[in-house]
């Protein structure tokens, strides 16, 4: 790897604050103390202001009191709101993706997806605002009518991670303000950048759409005690959390404690299964995206290779050679496909992690940091493939960063229980030109997300997103995720004379 491939000091700092400016984000965000970083020099992009106890209030009282208004909005309308953001988002795309790029670290073709993806959540919404629609039942009593009505819940709070900055968050939001709830956000503590410029694109969306309530969207940017203010606050009926199991168990407790709803996206630890009938062109494609892209740092990230003995040496030569040959470096540069860690403390726990596999017999190829001396704060890496003799605890935990585990199978089922064999259960993959291996695992996966001759990462926004176990249960974005956001009311109608009781109680006054 050249120094080439990294990028220079002394330039981001600029671009970010030129790039904020474009975006409209208002100069008096952006004086505070709370340092935010580029992932790919290490340096500080704008020190932003952090909200404050007041600040948080504020934003509470203004989305309780937006409630009031926006609940009473016809649906549809609210739908033009999110079609206008939508509208706005098309706008800013190129400036936002490369704004998500210099914070959070992924590559351009990456960031602008992750813009595409919040623009296609909108274009989702605004359909689904004139669908917002309940069952009619049938009911054992003589002229009566029994139906389900939906209703708009309440503010919703939602908690983002680092490694989607803005799509997730608008999986949550179109959502939520289509189903009448005001949005109050609180962005990781890495990426404020990105959400303050989100922030200012819905006000443009918001300026357009002309009558919207104040207090539709707050920005609180800050720390943890945000997120738990968030999460303890009576008028939010629902937190939608995105991050880690660890914060997921912090977090669902204290929502229990006060009956809300919570929407929890947390650990994964995706397994693909390789068949021998397998594609391996495709293969080889698909497993080196889901494994490397994002530099292993979505939820959804490939991180266990559960391979068929008869395939495992080719598979795994072929894997090599891409894994050895990926171009890491600088995300702005049109050829690079890796682009850095998140930070050092994400660099630190996946050498823990590889050394923990080395010491369980696991055979490492990769990942080694590029050299750091021109740039001490970056955190690059070349993705690592181990070859483990078994699903080690190494294996089953998490490790957010890009790190595959190759496992061997001979029995099918055998490959299943190892999918199924860690703690979280988010996405999993087979790869397979088998129609009864392919059904058997879609039916085994005991995953939110199974896929066939794809990878597990890379969901488009039309299907639910979640998973089970320790992945939390949420889901988001498409399907019906929309009814999660919403109350559910059961209502009879008597359109009769007479007041007959169900299962022919009898109570004559
Ligand atoms: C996440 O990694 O937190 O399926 C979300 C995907 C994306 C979303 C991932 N569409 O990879």
């Amino acid at each position: 790897m050249s120094a080439a491939h990294l990028p220079p000091l002394n330039t981001l700092p600029r671009a970010a604050r030129d790039l904020l400016a474009r975006l409209g984000v208002p100069a008096t965000r952006l004086y505070g103390a709370m340092a935010a970083r580029t992932p790919l020099t290490g340096e500080i992009l704008a020190d932003v202001s952090a909200a404050g106890p007041s600040q948080m209030e504020d934003a509470l009282a203004r989305a309780d009191a937006a409630f009031k208004v926006w609940r009473a909005v016809p649906a549809p309308r609210r739908g033009e709101l999110v079609r206008l953001f939508g509208e706005e988002l098309r706008a800013a795309k190129a400036d936002l993706a490369r704004l998500v790029t210099i914070e959070a670290g992924k590559i351009l073709s990456e960031g602008a997806g992750e813009v595409q993806e919040m623009i296609d959540i909108c274009d989702f919404a605004t359909g689904l605002s004139r669908q917002l629609h309940g069952l009619t039942i049938a009911t054992e009593r003589p002229d009566h009518r029994m139906m389900e009505t939906w209703h708009p819940l309440g503010p919703v709070g939602v908690i983002s991670a680092f490694n989607f900055p803005v799509a997730v968050w608008a999986w949550n939001a179109a959502l939520a303000l289509v189903c009448g709830n005001p949005v109050v956000w609180k962005p990781s503590e890495k990426t404020p950048l990105t959400a303050l410029a989100v922030e200012a694109v819905f006000a443009r969306a918001a300026a357009r759409f002309g009558d919207a309530p104040d207090g539709l969207l707050s920005v609180v940017p800050g720390g943890r005690e945000l997120g738990e203010a968030l999460v303890d606050d009576p008028r939010l009926p629902l937190v939608s959390a995105t991050g880690s199991t660890a914060m997921g168990r912090a977090v669902a407790p204290r929502l229990a404690q006060r009956f809300a709803r919570g929407i929890l996206e947390l650990g994964g630890n995706n397994a693909a299964i390789v068949c021998p009938s397998a594609d391996l062109d495709l293969t080889v494609r698909a497993v080196a995206f889901a494994a490397m892209g994002t530099a292993g740092q979505r939820c959804t990230s490939l991180r266990r290779l559960i391979v068929h003995a008869d395939i495992q040496a080719e598979l795994v030569a072929r894997l090599k050679r891409a894994f050895g040959s990926v171009r890491v470096g600088d995300p702005l540069a049109a050829d690079t496909l890796v682009g850095p860690l998140i930070d050092g403390a994400a660099f630190d726990t996946m050498q823990v992690a590889l050394e923990a596999a080395r010491d369980a017999g696991g055979a490492i190829t990769g990942g080694a940091r590029l050299d750091g001396t021109a740039l001490p704060d970056a955190f690059y890496v070349r993705p690592a493939l181990v070859e483990m003799p078994e699903q080690t605890d190494t294996v089953a935990a998490e490790t957010f960063a890009p790190v595959l585990y190759v496992l061997s199978y001979r029995d099918l089922d055998a490959a299943i229980a190892l999918n199924n064999g860690v703690s979280q259960g988010l996405s999993s993959s087979i790869f397979t030109c088998d129609l009864r291996e392919a059904e058997r695992f879609l039916s085994g996966s005991d995953c939110g997300i199974a896929n066939v001759n794809i990878g597990p990462s890379g969901a488009e926004i039309g299907g639910a997103f979640g998973g089970e176990k320790e992945t939390g249960g949420g889901r988001e974005a498409g399907s019906d995720a929309w009814k999660a956001y919403m109350r559910r009311a059961t209502n009879t109608i008597n359109f009769g004379h007479a007041l007959p009781l169900a299962q022919g109680v009898v109570f004559d006054i």
